[in-house]
C-alpha cells in the first residue's frame, strides 16, 4: 500500500493562532457560557458599546451561536407589544424555555420613559434567572442601534437562551431594519382607530412573517382580520394571522406556534439545523483509474458500487466522516457524465445536501424562483432527490436529498 498522502502537512506553515482574549474578557466569556447572569449583563454592556472588546468577545462566542429562535415583535406605539412579550415569556417559561428580551425604543432618545414602562410590564419575571431583559435607547445613533441589537441577539443566543425576543416600535424604516434581524417577525396590530391596512406604510406589512391582531377583545378584530387576509391575497403572500388578547394571555400559544412553524419554513433548506452535506459527486473518466488515488493514495475505501440506469452512471461511494465522495463514471456514451466531461473535463459534478423536509425545501425554492431541474424523484438507494440548476447556485449543480 502507498504512503497515506495526509502524513505530509497540507499547509506550508501552521495557521496563525486566534488572538487570545484579554484577561478580563476570558472571565466574562466563561461566565456567559456557564449561564452566569451577572457575566451576561457585563457582556451585554460591552457588546452594546461596541468596539474591539465587543468584537473579540463575539468572535470567541461564535461557535456557540445559531441555536436560539430569534423573534422580532414590532408594531405601532401602544399596540400591546410589551404586554404580548410578557405573555409569551410566561408561556415559554412554562415550557421550560429560557428567554432574553431586547426592548428597543427608537422614539425616546433622551428619556427612558417608555422603556421603563416596558420593564414594569415585564418585571414580574425579574426574579427569574430564565428571563433576561435588556432595554436599549437609540441615543440617536441610527445604524448603531441595528448593529447593537444584532450583536446583543448573538450574545444571548450564544449564552444558551432558547428564545431571543426583540421588541421595537414599528413605525419607520429603521425599525423595519431591526425587525429583519429576527428570524421571524411578529407584527402587532390593533383593531379600530385609523389603522386602515391599505394606508399602512409600505415595507411595514412586508416585514411581517406573522400577524398578531392584539386587543381582540375590542370591536373591529374581525374586520382587521378580513382586511389583512385580503391584502395578503392581493400580494400573493401567505401569512398566519392570530388574534390575541395579550393582557389575558389569550391566543399566545397559537401565536408562538405560528412563529415556530414560520421559522421552520424560513430555515427550510440551507440554514436548517438538520441539513448536512450528503456527498460530493465527482465526474471521472474511469472509476478504476480514480481509485488509484482515492483508495491507493488518499486511503479512503469504497463501501458501495452501483449503476443507476436512470442517470446512466456507475457510482462508487467512499465515506468521509458523515458524508461521502461519489465517483461517477458514464455507463453509456450519452450519459450526462460523458457530456459533462466532454464539456468541462473531469471534476466536481455536483454537491448534494440532505435536508429533513425535502417537500418544504422544494416549495420554498420554487416560490423563491430557483431553477429546479426535476420534480422530486427516487434515485440511488431509494432516496428522493431534486437537482437545482447551477445558474441558481453560483455555478455548481446542487442536489437536495430527503434525509
Ligand atoms: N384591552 C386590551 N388592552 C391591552 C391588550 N394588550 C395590551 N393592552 C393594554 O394596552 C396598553 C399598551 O400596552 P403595551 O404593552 O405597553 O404596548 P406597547 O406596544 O408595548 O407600547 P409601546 O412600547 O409604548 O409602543 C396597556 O395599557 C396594556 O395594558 C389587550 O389584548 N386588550
Ligand atoms: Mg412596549
Amino acid at each position: 500500500m502507498s504512503e497515506p498522502l495526509l502524513s505530509e502537512p497540507l499547509l506550508p506553515e501552521p495557521l496563525l493562532p486566534e488572538p487570545l482574549l484579554p484577561e478580563p474578557l476570558t472571565g466574562v466569556l466563561s461566565g456567559v457560557l456557564s449561564g452566569d447572569e451577572r457575566a451576561l449583563a457585563r457582556a451585554a454592556t460591552l457588546v452594546e458599546n461596541g468596539g474591539g472588546a465587543a468584537e473579540s468577545l463575539l468572535r470567541a462566542l461564535m461557535p456557540h451561536m445559531g441555536r436560539a429562535l430569534i423573534l422580532g415583535v414590532t408594531g405601532p406605539p401602544g399596540a400591546g407589544k410589551s404586554t404580548l412579550c410578557d405573555a409569551m415569556i410566561q408561556h415559554l417559561r412554562q415550557e421550560g424555555k429560557s428567554v432574553a428580551v431586547i426592548a428597543v425604543d427608537p422614539s425616546s432618545p433622551f428619556s427612558g420613559g417608555a422603556i421603563l414602562g416596558d420593564r414594569i410590564r415585564m418585571q414580574r419575571h425579574s426574579g427569574d434567572t430564565g428571563v433576561f431583559i435588556r432595554s436599549m435607547a437609540t441615543r440617536g445613533a441610527h445604524g448603531g442601534v441595528a448593529r447593537a441589537t444584532a450583536d446583543l441577539a448573538k450574545l444571548f443566543d450564544a449564552a444558551g437562551r432558547d428564545v431571543v425576543i426583540i421588541e421595537t416600535v414599528g413605525v419607520g424604516q429603521s425599525e423595519v431594519e431591526i425587525a429583519r434581524l429576527a428570524q421571524v417577525t411578529i407584527l402587532v396590530l390593533v383593531p379600530g382607530a385609523g389603522d386602515d391596512v391599505q394606508a399602512m406604510k409600505s415595507g411595514v406589512l412586508e416585514a411581517a412573517d406573522v400577524f398578531a391582531i392584539n386587543k381582540a377583545d375590542q370591536p373591529g378584530a374581525e374586520k382587521l382580520d378580513r382586511e389583512l387576509q385580503a391584502q395578503m391575497h392581493l400580494a400573493g403572500r401567505e401569512r398566519s394571522i392570530v388574534k390575541t388578547v395579550a393582557s389575558e394571555g389569550k391566543g399566545v400559544p397559537e401565536l408562538l406556534r405560528a412563529a415556530r412553524e414560520c421559522r421552520h419554513e424560513v430555515r427550510g433548506v440551507s440554514v436548517d439545523r438538520g441539513a448536512r452535506v450528503d456527498h460530493l459527486g465527482i465526474a471521472v473518466r474511469s472509476i478504476a483509474e480514480a481509485l488509484k488515488f482515492y483508495e491507493g493514495q488518499l486511503g479512503l475505501r469504497v463501501t458501495l458500487r452501483e449503476t443507476v440506469d436512470a442517470e446512466k452512471v456507475h457510482a462508487a461511494m467512499l465515506p468521509v466522516g458523515n458524508s461521502r465522495i461519489e465517483l461517477l463514471e458514464a455507463s453509456t456514451p450519452d450519459s450526462v457524465i460523458a457530456k459533462f466531461i466532454a464539456k468541462r473535463g473531469e471534476g466536481l459534478h455536483h454537491v448534494a445536501i440532505a435536508v429533513p423536509d425535502l417537500d418544504a425545501a422544494v416549495e420554498r425554492l420554487k416560490s423563491a424562483g430557483a431553477r429546479l431541474l426535476n420534480e422530486p424523484r427516487i434515485g440511488a438507494g431509494g432516496h428522493v432527490y431534486v437537482f437545482i440548476h447551477p445558474a441558481s447556485t453560483g455555478g455548481v449543480l446542487l442536489e437536495l436529498i430527503q434525509s
